[in-house]
């Protein structure tokens, strides 16, 4: 954690408590070389051919009820066409005798790959990106949910600067390096943020092949030294290693950073980054070079692939803005990112098992909680007693049954205290016991088994997903985990949502 030893101060003064950086100390800048092959996401490679399938299979559904309802409505020539026996005697074709073999050939080439890749990933990432398009991208180097406003800031970079974002995997840094990473979408549903935002958005697996061996030079802008003064090397992360980069970071100017010289606030926002997008205040900034750890190059800044090392604290007025509704970065990209399918399906599944109602039923109206402790205890400065900092169960409880009240007035559903489920990252068993006293059910991964029949990701997006479904939401203030959940909860289910202040005694006295 950074920002433990003072409270940032907004431009006009105002006090504010900043989101939780639970990082690990970032590891200095170091060449590093690669000493194990990172897993390849063969899940992709198999989806892709099952799209292709079921493009297939469509085209040919589609074809077959034209013919079959012929009488009203127009058919298509190629069905009309008398097919060539050889078409006929096609094993593809044995269902769908209408269908000519190029068709079926011809429609998956353009539907397989996103519009801003010139096809299939290649070995070298330039080799996939488009003459006519410009791209943007940044690693990650904390938590997941801190993660995840960092890809949110990154699209929403893309959007003003007109550029394609690109993003990486999830790497484990706060659930074990062993986790191995876990791809965006394989979290997140990209086609439906396609569609629902209307922002490009490619995933690094479309552009560079992720069994590729060939180590790209990239050039990018070190952000981190400019809005911080303790590390003087660019912010760490492991995600270059995994895409194969070999990274040459030019030092972005001062003026990046929104309050120069203010230690507890690392801020930039989001239109200084964009400067450095253009070429009337890229140019002047060039030449603070640092060499690539492997090939010892030098280079600027890229300008058809734009990078920055890390854009976790770039903002639009202010650090801890995802609480504000006028948040861009939420309201045009994290809105729309949507859990996938199956994350919403074992969610909604778990929610059933922990309620004891059949599993593939439907869900009942539910209230969440989120109570951080584990590191958040070295915030405790302000409490006298280790005891005091965080919030009582009883003080929780009493969000709980504002949220209730809030929940029955505006839609007259009642939410009993047996339809509330506790999410946390507390060990202490004894507090458990305690939960379970109030009449609230635990979501125990242990006991669920969660990480062996899934993988060692699946709690801690479960518990976020399973959040982000229910009706209210009670939260940990500072947490980005809660953060997020409660935005979800706002604007995804038009639900009841608060916040549970902490860190001293009475903190959360209202
Ligand atoms: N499964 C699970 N993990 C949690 C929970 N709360 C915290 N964690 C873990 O602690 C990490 C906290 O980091 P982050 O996601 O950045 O959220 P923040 O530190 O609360 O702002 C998460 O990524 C999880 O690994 C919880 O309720 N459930
Ligand atoms: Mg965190």
């Amino acid at each position: 954690m950074k920002e433990q030893y003072g409270h940032s101060r907004t431009q006009s003064g105002l006090p504010l408590l900043p989101y939780a950086d639970t990082t690990p100390p970032s590891t200095p800048f170091v060449p590093s070389f690669r000493t194990r092959t990172p897993p390849i996401p063969h899940r992709r490679k198999s989806l892709l051919v099952l799209c292709a399938f079921v493009s297939v299979v469509s085209l040919g559904v589609l074809a077959s009820f034209a013919v079959h309802s012929s009488r009203s409505i127009p058919v298509a020539p190629v069905a009309q066409a008398p097919p060539a026996q050889d078409v006929l005697d096609s094993p593809v074709n044995a269902s769908f005798p209408y269908l000519h073999d190029d068709d079926i050939v011809a429609l998956p080439d353009t539907a397989e790959y996103p519009p801003w890749v010139n096809g299939p990933p290649t070995q070298r990432f330039r080799d996939n990106l488009r003459n006519d398009t410009q791209y943007i991208t940044s690693w990650l180097s904390a938590g997941w949910n801190n993660d995840v406003m960092t890809y949110m800031n990154l699209i929403y970079l893309g959007i003003i600067t007109d550029r394609v974002p690109v993003v990486a995997m999830f790497t484990p840094s706060h659930i074990g390096g062993d986790a191995g990473v876990i791809t965006f979408g394989e979290v997140f549903d990209v086609q439906r943020f396609r569609d629902e935002s209307g922002t490009p958005l490619l995933e690094w697996l479309e552009v560079k092949d992720p069994e590729s061996e060939e180590v790209d030079e990239l050039g990018c802008w070190n952000i981190w030294e400019a809005v911080q003064y303790y590390e003087h090397f660019p912010r760490g992360s492991s995600i270059p290693d995994w895409l194969k980069l070999d990274i040459s970071y030019t030092r972005a100017p001062d003026w990046v950073k929104q309050i120069p010289g203010y230690e507890h606030d690392k801020c930039s926002t989001f239109w200084s980054l964009a400067r450095l997008a253009y070429p009337e205040d890229r140019e002047p900034n060039l030449g603070n070079i640092l060499p690539s750890p492997q090939h010892g190059v030098f280079l600027d800044p890229d300008e058809h692939m734009l990078c920055y090392d890390y854009l976790y604290y770039a903002c639009a007025g202010h650090m801890s803005e995802y609480d504000s509704s006028y948040a861009p970065e939420w309201r045009y990209v994290g809105k729309y990112m949507h859990w996938t399918e199956e994350i919403q399906t074992i969610a909604a599944q778990y929610v059933n098992r922990v309620f004891g109602l059949p599993e593939d039923g439907p869900v009942p109206p539910y209230i969440s909680i989120h109570v951080r402790h584990g590191d958040f205890s070295t915030w405790c400065w302000d409490a006298e007693t280790p005891e005091d900092c965080f919030a009582p169960l009883p003080v929780i409880a009493r969000r709980v049954r504002e949220v209730q009240d809030e929940i029955l007035q505006r839609k007259g559903i009642y939410i009993p205290m047996s339809r509330v489920i506790m999410t946390s990252d507390e060990k202490d068993e004894e507090w458990w016991k305690e939960v379970v006293a109030q009449g609230w059910v635990r979501m125990d991964h242990d006991a669920l088994q969660t990480e062996q029949r899934y993988t060692r990701w699946h709690p801690v997006i479960l518990d976020a997903a399973i959040q982000s479904a229910g009706l209210g939401f009670v939260g940990t203030d500072r947490s980005t985990f809660s953060v997020l959940s409660r935005r979800r909860v706002l604007d995804w289910n038009d639900g009841a949502v608060r916040m549970v202040l902490w860190g001293r005694k009475g903190a959360d006295d209202h």
